[in-house]
């Protein structure tokens, strides 16, 4: 494994967003593989973090900064996953739900479809029922994904679900969900159309449910 994998994940742990940014800049000129400069070098970074803000090792402040580290990372990464000159398959609306500040996986999932040639339109974090259904109607978007890492905001996916129901906006459109507390079986409690645990598996699902729609 090339050192440099090391280096952008260690300089992640320590919150140092400029010397992240020069490694991935570093390893985009050696030529590494995108994936494995993502994989091995800022995801793994980002699990050690994890780990440790979970064992209670290193506080919000020290998460922060690495997280911030590593949504810069990885929009060096943007335009290599991007498949350049192709016209978008579909358009998504993008978001982490309403009560939920977390965005380092749905900067992925994002990432991800982009690089799959569909067209994201990205609402933030922290989004109500009522901005994505402004959004939608806005945009008319072929899929919305939500993203949630809370057990306490997982449910607003459901006022989600409900308001683009109420809206009569719910059969337009495929509903994804996502995020760590989510599963299968959640999805089919709240009526979403597809569960995926994974960035890059979010993405090829959503862009091929949107093919076979059109
Ligand atoms: Co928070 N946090 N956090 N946090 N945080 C968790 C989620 C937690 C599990 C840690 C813990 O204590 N064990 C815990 C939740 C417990 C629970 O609900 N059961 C927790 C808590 C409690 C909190 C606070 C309440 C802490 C506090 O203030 N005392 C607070 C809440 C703030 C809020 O949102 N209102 C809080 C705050 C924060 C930070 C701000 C410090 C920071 C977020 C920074 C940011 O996102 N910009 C943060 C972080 C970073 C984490 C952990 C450590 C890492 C999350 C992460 O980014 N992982 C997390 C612990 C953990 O998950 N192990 C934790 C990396 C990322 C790539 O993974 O987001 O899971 P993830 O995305 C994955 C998949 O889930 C999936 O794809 C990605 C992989 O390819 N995926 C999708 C995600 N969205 C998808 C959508 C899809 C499909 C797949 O389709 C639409």
């Amino acid at each position: 494994m090339s050192n440099l994998y090391n280096e952008i994940s260690t300089a992640l742990q320590d919150g140092k967003t400029k010397t992240v940014a020069e490694l991935v800049e570093k390893a985009i000129a050696d030529d590494l593989p995108t994936e494995a400069i993502l994989k091995q070098g800022l995801l793994a970074g980002m699990e050690i973090i994890s780990v440790q803000f979970q064992a209670g090792e290193v506080y919000v402040p020290e998460v922060m900064v690495s997280a911030r580290a590593m949504n810069a990372g990885a929009a060096l990464l943007k335009p290599l996953l991007a498949e350049a000159g192709v016209t978008a398959a579909g358009k998504v609306l993008i978001g982490t739900v309403k009560g939920d500040l977390h965005d380092i996986g749905k900067n992925l999932v994002k990432l991800m479809m982009e690089g799959k040639g569909l067209e994201v339109i990205d609402l933030g974090v922290d989004v109500s029922a009522e901005q994505f259904l402004a959004a939608q109607r806005e945009h008319n978007a072929d899929a919305i994904a939500l993203s949630a890492l809370l057990t306490t905001t997982m449910q607003e996916m459901k006022n989600v679900i409900n308001a683009f129901t109420e809206a009569g906006l719910r059969n337009d459109m495929i509903i994804l969900v996502g995020g760590a507390p989510i599963s299968e079986s959640f999805k089919n409690e709240i009526g979403a159309d597809i569960y995926t645990p994974d960035a890059a598996s979010a993405a090829a699902a959503c862009k091929a449910a949107i093919l076979a729609r059109k």
